[in-house]
């Protein structure tokens, strides 16, 4: 079968960048400095490894769609095979109208008023459905969002993961209500109304979205499949673990994805979790990059620029690739 969440390189320089959380201004630079980099022949990819939306500050500065929108727009330009972003678990509550909060900062809300806003509702959400969770390269190193998970146990659950189906976990959901949810029993539901209207900015009882609200309770709630997604897309790594038992996992991990692929996966690179700094090695096999948000202090934020061909072995073997997100001395003063 077809991987479809996977993308394989297997030459060619990659720009990896990570977890910019609806930052625009940072992503601005990122991106004309791949665009050069491209036009000068020195970057061929751009890949941006999720969590790209929700902004930790003010709902004025939140660049989110913005940023979604020119991620699209870069894709059509360049033509397929050039920009690359991943899901993360910022991007997934917008494909099944979950709800994300971190403290009392409540994500969800304030992404759907601005995707109802933008006018590309329905092109955003065909985006973020279409989205791969990982990219493969001939080096062995391995990119996805958030690091490795003991969920992916077998070489079996690998490959269910990469041809991951939204639509007919959607559409499992949808059936379901279509037998035990009246319409007018949600329309009745005053408290219902009130949260479909609070979290997805539903307008009205004949809004079409009207079951959304539901539909990603019951899924979030119910389903195997969907829990198996978000520990993929959500794992702690060594945090939920000590080190040793986390490289245990993320060697298995990379057994597993290496059973399927077309190369052997050696070498993980991510984001998803803060770090002193712009990266930090786990161990002996992983790299976790932080590109601004999650970079302490963000200034100290880096991305990589490495070659998809050349084996790597070992995460520190990746050091001489990482760049500064921001080089103070020869900036064009933008
Ligand atoms: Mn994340």
């Amino acid at each position: 079968m077809e991987h479809t969440r996977a993308v394989d390189l297997d030459s060619g320089m990659a720009m990896v960048v990570t977890d910019l959380h609806g930052d625009g201004e940072v992503y601005a630079h990122l991106r004309q400095k791949f665009v050069k980099l491209h036009k000068q022949g020195l970057a061929d990819y751009f890949i941006l490894c999720g969590d790209m939306i929700h902004g930790y500050s003010d709902e004025e500065d939140d660049q989110s769609i913005p940023i979604l929108l020119d991620i699209m727009r870069l894709q059509n330009h360049y033509g397929p095979g050039t920009v690359y972003m991943l899901l993360g678990n910022h991007e997934l509550p917008h494909i099944y109208s979950t709800t994300l909060a971190k403290g009392d900062r409540e994500f969800t809300p304030r992404f759907e008023r601005a995707l109802m806003r933008s006018k590309h509702q329905e092109q955003i959400r065909d985006f973020l459905r279409s989205l791969p969770f990982m990219v493969r390269t001939k080096a062995g190193v391995l990119i996805n969002h958030a690091g490795a998970t003991p969920s992916i146990s077998s070489a079996d659950i690998a490959e269910h993961i990469l041809t991951f189906d939204h639509e007919a976990l959607l559409q499992l959901a949808d059936d379901k209500i279509r037998r035990a949810y009246p319409k007018e029993k949600l329309i009745n539901n005053r408290e219902y109304m009130a949260q479909s209207m609070y979290y997805l900015g539903v307008s009205s009882p004949d809004d079409p979205r009207l079951t959304h609200f539901l539909r990603g309770q019951l899924i979030a709630q119910t389903s195997n499949e969907f829990e198996l997604l978000w520990e993929v897309l959500f794992t702690r790594n060594e945090q939920g673990w000590s080190l040793e038992a986390y490289e245990f996992v993320l060697e298995e991990y990379l057994k597993h994805i290496s059973a399927i692929s077309p190369y052997e996966q050696r070498v993980l690179v991510s984001g998803h979790i803060p770090v002193r700094g712009g990266y930090a090695l786990i161990g002996k096999q992983q790299m976790r990059l932080a590109s601004y948000t999650h970079a302490n202090p963000p200034e100290d934020g880096a991305y990589l620029m490495m070659d998809c061909e050349q084996p790597v072995h070992l995460a520190a073997h990746l050091i001489p690739s990482i760049r500064p997100t921001y080089e103070y001395e020869d900036e064009e003063g933008d």
